[in-house]
């Protein structure tokens, strides 16, 4: 209808409330020490991917530095990010596991 708010001008959009979570990626790091097999054992036990996709995966972390080896909602981002990191230190293994806002 014409002039509904009395010519005050007064904005009446609202956006479509379509929100999604943010997503982080969670990544794994080269270092000169970590066993490659420890790297597919961590990608196979923590991020259920299979052996021959987490050797790729390892050896692409080995080669250019690091990888994504998956993209979750912070929650359980953070609790991959501890598994690894708790996992490598119980082994020994400087192997590092982090994680950034998409
Ligand atoms: N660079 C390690 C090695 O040569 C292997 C590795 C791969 C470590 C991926 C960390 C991550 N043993």
């Amino acid at each position: 209808r014409f002039d509904e708010d009395g010519g005050v001008g007064v904005a009446l959009k609202s956006k479509p409330q379509t929100k999604r979570p943010p997503l982080y990626k969670v990544m794994l790091l080269n270092d000169d020490y970590t066993p490659m097999e420890f790297v597919v054992t961590v990608l196979e036990r923590f991020f259920a991917i299979g052996h021959s996709h987490a050797t790729e995966i390892m050896l692409t972390v080995h080669k250019k530095g690091l990888a994504v080896v998956g993209v979750f909602p912070f929650e359980i981002a953070e609790t991959k990010v501890m598994q690894v990191m708790d996992f490598a230190r119980r082994h020994q293994h400087p192997l590092q596991c982090t994680m950034e806002k998409e």
